[in-house]
């Protein structure tokens, strides 16, 4: 197997970053990572010679770049079995929701952005709160159809995927019924999740537009 870099945004703030991240991990594909700091000087011209989108996560697999969050899954799957449901129906709707959840829910994640280290119990606008609605109603429906603990009954991407929108619930104290919050902390007790955690919680930079949130 070729070399695997990841190359990802601030462990704190870098909410598309720590979806491959997870997913790399629960793949047990040997990776290194390279962190680039977002929102400093020159930091757009670093991720735009990565990649055309100017995006970080990037996954370098020896000369072959693999730019965006759900392509990276998608690689690992084809890798490693069981990243995705087995039943053909569930890996459907598995990735419809992933699909989701990188394009919609845009004011829960402008208004609600992923910041490790954040615990308040602001108010948040009304379009937040219906989208974390939203998402924990997707969370409900898939939870009801299975075992748990994960979505489908065994972790797989849509959990990965998951797992910044469940940071946000616990960052701003959103409302959610016990049974998401059960599902959370099930994420979020997760051992890779723990890793990502752990640094980002020392990282030296702070992004004062995105901590300024709620304030
Ligand atoms: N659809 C992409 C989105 C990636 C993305 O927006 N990444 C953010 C970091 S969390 C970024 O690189 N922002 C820098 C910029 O847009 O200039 C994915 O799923 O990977």
């Amino acid at each position: 197997m070729n070399e695997l870099t990841l190359y990802i945004g601030n462990k704190n703030y870098s909410s598309w970053s720590l979806r491959p991240f997870l997913v790399l991990r629960k793949a047990g594909l040997p990776f290194s990572e390279t962190l680039i700091q977002l929102d400093v000087a020159g930091f757009k011209d670093k991720l735009l010679t990565l990649s055309e989108a100017g995006t970080v996560p990037v996954l370098r697999v020896g000369e072959e770049i693999i730019p965006d969050s759900l392509e990276i899954s998608n690689w690992a799957a084809l890798c490693v079995p069981n990243l995705w449901p087995k039943d053909a129906q569930d890996k459907r709707q598995a990735l419809e929701m992933c699909q989701r959840m990188q394009s919609d829910f845009e004011a829960l994640r402008t208004h609600a952005p992923m910041n490790l280290r954040r615990r308040t119990n602001t108010d948040l606008p009304q379009s937040c709160l219906e989208d974390a609605q939203k998402m924990t109603e997707m969370w409900e429906t898939c939870l009801a159809r299975h075992d748990g603990p994960f979505l489908f009954d065994d972790w797989c991407i849509a959990d990965a995927f998951s797992t910044p929108y469940a940071t946000r619930f616990v960052s701003y104290d959103i409302p959610r019924s016990a049974k998401v919050d059960t599902y959370i902390s099930e994420l979020m007790a997760d051992e890779d999740f723990l890793d990502w955690e752990a640094e980002a919680l020392i990282e030296p930079w702070e992004l004062p537009d995105t901590d300024k949130v709620g304030l």
